[in-house]
């Protein structure tokens, strides 16, 4: 007894030596850290509010007793920046001393007068249009700052820092190539001198990791894989002897969280590729659809926790982490969660990555073609999304979450763009609840075998709304302390994917709807209390801020190629002393799958990407004569197909651009098409 206590306390002493001895001399931009340390106030100086992601801001100028009389303050257009149906506008905007950045889907960023929304800089990204290795829409999740710069990852895969008063390039660092499938959407984390960042690819057989850059020169410093070398930690989960784990996805698409005092940083690891083929990878395959925590200086290994075992359903972790602290049994906690695609919060203890709550395995039907995982982690609690999808005339099979499928189509709810997919899961301390985006979507999942290759599209199998199926969303509160719904409104369009909210101390939830309504809730009860019409689709997450005394929140309204809203370039705000009215409404996005509008009579010549619209058969329906050869010709700037929806039946195969392929069709019948890499793109041919 006396040597154990004696161990203890020489331990405790070097842990106290070590922690001085590792502590930095001097901040690199002790501002920054402390304002990232602290509860949201003024200004909203990266992406998720501050290191904890919570999105809560303290200022209550704005509540629940004047929300009512908000209204615009400025709307400024960003000179058509990321304006076109390819495009999102996900990014919160930052401000700091009256001075707001914002951040385009085409990687543009602009520096704006926060009280008057006059544009003060303007950096134009000038990537190339031809990057072939976009997943999921043209998007950057937004900014980080400090020492002065403004830090932004592209699509291009280069990580870069602009100088906050001029908007001029300061450094540049690739940290892959876009030709090897690599990208970057999410908006990079700042902090103590060191520029976090995750990387896309999940759809392109990488390697995902999360990359470390001294914030001031833009050197790599560390780097850690979400796929186990050979050896390493986890390697145990991937079928020995292969070299699987090396294309097997595991993107990073959102912005890390960090803890100072436990010195961690935490971030949510999406899908493995390919995504819907799990015959070849047998194993769990960590690190794939989990949350991680690092060492935040050395990126050593701390602990996981990974949401799907061996995933087959591109059931992304790609909302971002949120830390919280909360009382469980009369104890204080450190907590974090994470809102999955599975459509459940996924609420653990940041110290150790244990279920805060509870989360049990348990048992899920089994299809050995795919090697399923024999259990998978259930959350105590509520789903915010349904998770089994109604029967569809036409489809043999409908099953629950976790139902397997192998060549033959399933329907499954959630799809894997359903439940909380890119969009921020906000947290209040006032209320003790998340806010949750969900997409309700049913998808009918096959598996098809597929060869790797570089930088190539990597997904054996896809997943397509089926034509005419219901799209809609809903906008959950959870209690943190539960994992209960406290309440819930079912909305009309999907929100789950890319859109968002921010909670306030004035009592209010703030959020967009895709038909360009912007929304003030009671955090409490979710009472609606305010809407506004802003003409553009209104996806992205508002942010709240001060200036000269006076509360603002701003929301860049631009769309959401996910979501189907209207595009557009504008960032509105609105204040008590605002002035400025609704505008028209934009077209509402759709609420059925399926290609919609005007039949064209005798269209025999099909365009895919015309119009500026990427995802896109133009016409998307025609009626032809039986034994009418029709051409595909591919003038967007993506690779696509026209593939008949049922299965072994016709394809064009890949286009590239420019290139035209035919298919006759010489039997009466309604065929749906759809693009494989992109199947929310629909066509019908109407053959007589
Ligand atoms: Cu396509």
């Amino acid at each position: 007894m006396l040597r154990l206590a004696r161990w203890t306390i020489s331990t405790l002493i070097v842990i106290g030596l070590s922690n001085i001895a590792c502590a930095p001399a001097r901040a690199a931009d002790p501002e920054i850290d402390n304002l990232l340390r602290s509860p949201v106030g003024k200004d909203w100086v990266t992406n998720g509010g501050n290191l904890t992601n919570n999105r809560y801001s303290t200022l209550k100028q704005i509540d629940t007793t004047n929300v009512g009389k908000l209204k615009g303050a400025w709307m400024t257009r960003l000179k058509g920046s990321g304006v076109g149906g390819k495009y999102s506008f996900e990014a919160s905007p930052l401000v700091k001393d009256g001075t707001m950045y914002v951040v385009t889907g085409n990687d543009d960023v602009f520096a704006l007068n926060a009280k008057t929304g006059e544009i003060i800089w303007e950096y134009w990204s000038g990537i190339d249009q031809t990057i072939s290795t976009v997943c999921c829409g043209w998007a950057n999740r937004g900014l980080a700052m400090g020492e002065g710069q403004i830090y932004l990852g592209q699509l291009d895969a280069n990580v870069v820092a602009l100088n906050m008063k001029t908007g001029k390039v300061v450094w540049k660092t690739p940290i892959e190539k876009w030709q090897n499938g690599y990208g970057i959407t999410s908006a990079p984390l700042y902090y103590d001198g060191v520029i976090y960042s995750g990387i896309t690819g999940g759809e392109f057989g990488v390697r995902g990791r999360l990359t470390a850059l001294n914030a001031k020169t833009g050197e790599i410093m560390w780097r850690w894989f979400t796929l186990p070398g050979p050896g390493e930690k986890g390697s145990e989960t991937w079928p020995p002897g292969t070299d699987h784990s090396m294309r097997g996805g595991a993107a990073i698409w959102n912005t890390p969280a960090v803890d100072p005092e436990l010195g961690l940083v935490y971030f949510a690891v999406g899908n493995c590729g390919p995504d819907y083929d799990g015959s070849m990878r047998e194993g769990d395959n960590l690190f794939c659809t989990s949350i991680v925590a690092l060492k935040a200086k050395t990126g050593e290994y701390a602990w996981h926790f990974q949401q799907v075992h061996h995933d087959l359903w591109d059931y992304d972790a790609a909302s971002p982490v949120v830390l919280f602290d909360t009382m469980i049994n009369g104890e204080p906690r450190k907590g974090i969660a994470e809102a999955g695609r599975t459509g459940w919060v996924y609420i653990l203890d940041r110290t150790n990555g244990k279920p805060l709550i509870g989360i049990e395995e348990k048992p899920v039907p089994q299809e050995p073609r795919q090697k399923t995982a024999a259990t998978q982690p259930i959350p105590v609690g509520d789903a915010i999304v349904p998770q089994c999808a109604e029967k569809i005339p036409g489809y043999d099979e409908a099953g629950c979450i976790y139902t397997p499928f192998w060549e033959s189509p399933v329907l499954i709810q959630p799809s894997g763009i359903g439940g909380t997919n890119w969009s921020p899961m906000p947290y209040s301390p006032d209320t003790g609840y998340f806010y949750v985006p969900g997409t309700v979507r049913t998808s009918a999942f096959t598996r098809f075998s597929t060869q790797y290759s570089n930088g190539v599209r990597y997904t054996g199998g896809g997943q397509s709304a089926p034509i005419g199926s219901t799209m809609s969303g809903t906008f959950t509160a959870i209690d943190a302390k539960t994992n209960k719904i406290a309440w819930q409104h079912k909305t009309p369009y999907r929100v789950g994917g890319g859109g968002g909210s921010t909670v306030t101390a004035g009592g209010l939830v703030l959020r967009g709807e895709p038909d360009g309504n912007f929304l003030a809730l009671d955090a409490k009860t979710g009472q609606e209390l305010f809407r506004f019409q802003t003409g553009f689709g209104a996806d992205a997450p508002p942010v709240v801020y001060e200036v000269d005394g006076e509360e603002f929140i701003a929301i860049a309204t631009g769309g959401n190629q996910m979501q189907g809203s209207a595009y557009g370039d504008a960032v509105w705000t609105f204040s008590l002393k605002g002035q400025l009215g609704p505008l028209w409404a934009p077209p509402a996005p759709q609420t059925v799958a399926g290609p919609t509008g005007p039949i064209a009579a005798g269209a025999n010549a099909i365009k895919i990407g015309a119009n500026n619209t990427e995802y896109s058969f133009s016409p998307a329906r025609t009626r032809i004569k039986s034994g009418t050869t029709v051409s595909f010709t591919n003038v967007g700037d993506l690779p696509h197909d026209a593939s008949a929806l049922q299965q072994n039946s016709w394809s064009t195969g890949a286009m590239a651009k420019g290139e035209t392929k035919t298919v006759k069709f010489d039997k009466p019948g309604i065929y749906y098409y759809i693009c494989t890499p992109h199947p929310w793109m629909y066509g019908q041919v109407i053959v007589e």
